[in-house]
């Protein structure tokens, strides 16, 4: 069996899930202050274009030019309950003369653990010591990268600084290509991307925090769960599990992982953006036509709202005041990844929302930060304010029933979603230099 780290001090931290949550208590009660303390510097939320760049300590700065020429920049820092934390993100691709700021901040909310038998539920970040189980990442655990000591708040006394955070580069395989005039003249490139990454350890499991930031933009956030299965949270077999040793016994409990993220966006250096909902729909052929016709509809999303999705509808993020070359106004898309929704909890019954930013609502459940008397989940924050400062909340669910491969250790399973760049730029941000006129409704050259 594996061994767990000790922990003493003031704190206890979950070193394994139990069916008892004595931790609970504790924890709430550290956290009457309000919003949770970082380890990072204050970083000021910049309200202007000017602003956009990073602006933080050399200690707290990501700053990773890719091969392809596109830059990106943010700051990071390491919350109580929140963990990884990256703020002021902003997008530089080479055909642009300035950073452009996409996100005030990016990071979870919460993963909310329901084991199917009905016998427990984990707040792991909010109850159970998520951000204090930062672990040491070994040196080949990031390749090619850095790893940058972090100061784990309320952490360890004895093991306050953890080599916890990694930030490397990896190449993706094509980001594009395309044939030239000529049978030998071929324009591809080969995509690069900044990583950011922890792994944290909540009893049993590990749960690695992936940031992807994209040479074209694109940011993809994802948590993968390894480690092991809790083994405190087998049955015997109730019909809710799954056996995993030797015969119809050892029946590991299957569960959901609901993991939600927190996007503050910042596009253009302003968190005034506007929401806006796109639905399509599919219509039979009239006379005379070739093939089904599909509309597209746009919704300005003006108030709060706790979103569904559904095939053809999507959402994005309208900066008021940026535009680019075009002169279209920028905007990021949310792109949604496989989910499984939980139905289980209010607050698990959608796949987004959309609030009024409020500085006290952090975690989309039993969130601590918030006056007495306060709802404690996102979605009663959505109560038809008009939104002038949205934040996103993503809700994407994994109902995990264990597999024998899921011994030992667990493979990691991911969940997450992506945010890609809409109008950001005038052209695919990599376009090389010879193909930048072929901009529009353009006509091969005779
Ligand atoms: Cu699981």
């Amino acid at each position: 069996m594996r061994v767990q780290r000790s922990i003493s001090g003031v704190r206890p931290r979950r070193i394994s899930r139990t069916r008892t949550r004595a931790a609970v208590g504790l924890t709430v009660a550290a956290l009457t202050a309000g919003v949770t303390a970082g380890a990072g510097p204050a970083v000021a939320q910049p309200k202007t274009a000017a602003a956009a760049a990073a602006d933080c300590s050399a200690a707290y700065k990501i700053e990773q030019k890719l091969s392809t020429g596109t830059t990106w920049r943010m700051c990071w820092r390491y919350d109580s309950k929140a963990g990884l934390v990256l703020e002021n993100v902003s997008y530089q691709p080479k055909g642009e003369s300035k950073p452009i700021k996409v996100l005030n901040s990016g990071r979870l909310a919460q993963i909310d653990v329901p084991y199917d038998d009905g016998s427990v539920e984990y707040d792991d970040l909010t109850g159970f010591g998520f951000a204090q189980g930062l672990v040491d990442l070994a040196p080949g655990e990031c390749p090619g990268g850095t790893i940058k000591t972090v100061r784990v708040p309320d952490g360890d006394p004895e093991h306050p600084n953890v080599k916890g955070l990694c930030t490397t580069t990896r190449s993706r395989g094509h980001a594009y290509r395309m044939q030239g005039d000529t049978a030998n003249k071929v324009f591809q490139t080969q995509g690069k991307d900044l990583l950011v990454y922890t792994v944290n350890k909540v009893g049993w499991y590990e749960y690695m925090t992936e940031w992807r930031f994209q040479d074209d933009g694109t940011i993809n956030m994802n948590v993968g769960a390894t480690g092991s299965l809790s083994f405190e949270d087998y049955d015997a077999g109730d019909g809710r599990g799954w056996p995993i040793g030797k015969g119809a016994k050892a029946y590991a409990t299957s569960h959901s992982h609901n993991v939600f993220w927190r996007l503050d966006f910042g596009l253009d250096g302003s968190s005034k953006t506007n929401v806006e909902q796109y639905d399509s729909a599919v219509t039979a052929p009239a006379h005379g036509q070739q093939a089904p016709t599909n509309k597209t509809t746009r919704t300005k999303v003006t108030k709060e709202l706790a979103g569904d999705s559904k095939t053809y509808r999507w959402w994005r993020v309208v900066s008021e005041t940026g535009k680019n070359k075009d002169g279209h106004a920028r905007s990021y898309e949310i792109v949604p990844g496989p989910t499984t929704k939980y139905p289980g909890r209010s607050f698990t019954r959608h796949d987004v929302y959309f609030t009024e930013y409020n500085k006290c609502e952090q975690f989309a459940s039993n969130n601590p930060s918030c006056p007495r008397g306060y709802a404690t989940s996102v979605d009663k924050w959505v109560n038809g304010q008009p939104l002038t400062h949205p934040v996103v909340w993503m809700n994407v669910g994994f109902h995990h029933i264990a597999r024998d491969e899921d011994q030992q250790p667990m493979p990691i399973h991911w969940q997450g979603f992506a945010i890609a760049p809409r109008d950001v730029t005038a052209m695919n941000p990599l376009t090389p230099d010879e193909l930048a006129w072929q901009n529009g409704h353009w006509r091969p050259r005779s």
